[in-house]
C-alpha cells in the first residue's frame, strides 16, 4: 500500500491507513453482538457476569503488560514527548479499575475469588504476557495498548450512542470506557503509535500490524465467551 505523503494531503499516520485496510475486522471487534445486544437491552445478564469476571482477570493481566510499556518508554533516549507520563496515567487508571470490578462484583453477586479464567481469557493473558518481554519492541507494545483500549473505548460508547436502549443498570459500565476523557486518552495512545510507527524499520511495521489483527482477534473471541456461544 502506497503510504507516501502526498503534498496537501495531510499525513494522518498508519494507524489510519490499517484501521481503513481492516475495517471488516475492526468493526467486528467494536460492533459484536455482545455489544449490539447492551446497546438494544437484551443483553442476557448471565453473559454480563461472565464478562464482568473474565474481563477482571484481565484487567490484572493488563498491568504487567503496561508496567513494560512504563520501562520501555523511560528507556527510549528520546523520550521529550511525555510517554511514560501518559503509560503511567494508564496504569494508574488500572489500579481504579481493579476497585471498580471488585464493586461491581459485589453489586451483581459475583464472586470474583472463585472465577477461573476460561480459555480465551487465558489465550489472551498469554499473548500480554509475551508483548511483555523485553524482546518486544516498544513500538509493538505501543500499537497493542492503544489498539486494546480504542475496541473497548468505540464497543461501549456505540451502547451509548444516540437510539441506544442500553438498560439503566449497565449504563455506569459502558461509561468507564465510553466517555469522552478516555475517547481523548486513546487518542493520545494512538499519536504514541503513530509517531513511533512512522520511525520504525518495515520489519517493526509489519510485526506492530500483525500484532494489531491479533488483538482484534483476541477481542473478538473474548466477547464470543462472554456471549456464550456454545463451546466455551
Ligand atoms: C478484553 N479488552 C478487554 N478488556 C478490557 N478491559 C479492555 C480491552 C480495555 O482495557
Amino acid at each position: 500500500m502506497d503510504v507516501t505523503p502526498k503534498p496537501g494531503v495531510p499525513y494522518r499516520g498508519m494507524t489510519d491507513t490499517w484501521l481503513k485496510k481492516h475495517t471488516l475486522i475492526y468493526t467486528g471487534a467494536t460492533r459484536h453482538p455482545f455489544i449490539l445486544a447492551i446497546r438494544d437491552g437484551t443483553v442476557d445478564i448471565s453473559a454480563f457476569k461472565r464478562w464482568l469476571s473474565q474481563d477482571y482477570i484481565f484487567v490484572r493481566a493488563f498491568v504487567p503488560f503496561v508496567a513494560s510499556l512504563v520501562v520501555k518508554a523511560w528507556k527510549k533516549s528520546d523520550d521529550s514527548h511525555g510517554d511514560v507520563e501518559v503509560i503511567l496515567s494508564g496504569l494508574a487508571a488500572l489500579n481504579d479499575e481493579i476497585d471498580w470490578f471488585k464493586k461491581q462484583a459485589s453489586k451483581w453477586g459475583v464472586d470474583l475469588s472463585v472465577v477461573a479464567p476460561q480459555k480465551p481469557t487465558q489465550d489472551y493473558c498469554r499473548f500480554l504476557e509475551n508483548l511483555t518481554s523485553p524482546e518486544v519492541d516498544y513500538t509493538v507494545g505501543m500499537t497493542a495498548y492503544w489498539a486494546i483500549e480504542a475496541v473497548y473505548q468505540e464497543s461501549f460508547a456505540h451502547c451509548l450512542g444516540e437510539g441506544s436502549k442500553t438498560p439503566p443498570e449497565l449504563e455506569e459500565v459502558c461509561q468507564r470506557w465510553g466517555n469522552d476523557g478516555f475517547g481523548n486518552y486513546c487518542s493520545a495512545l494512538r499519536s504514541i503509535a503513530d509517531r513511533r510507527l512512522l520511525k520504525a524499520t518495515d520489519d517493526e511495521v509489519s510485526k506492530a500490524e500483525v500484532t494489531f489483527l491479533r488483538v482484534l482477534e483476541y477481542e473478538v473471541e473474548f466477547w464470543n465467551m462472554s456471549r456464550g456461544i456454545p463451546g466455551y
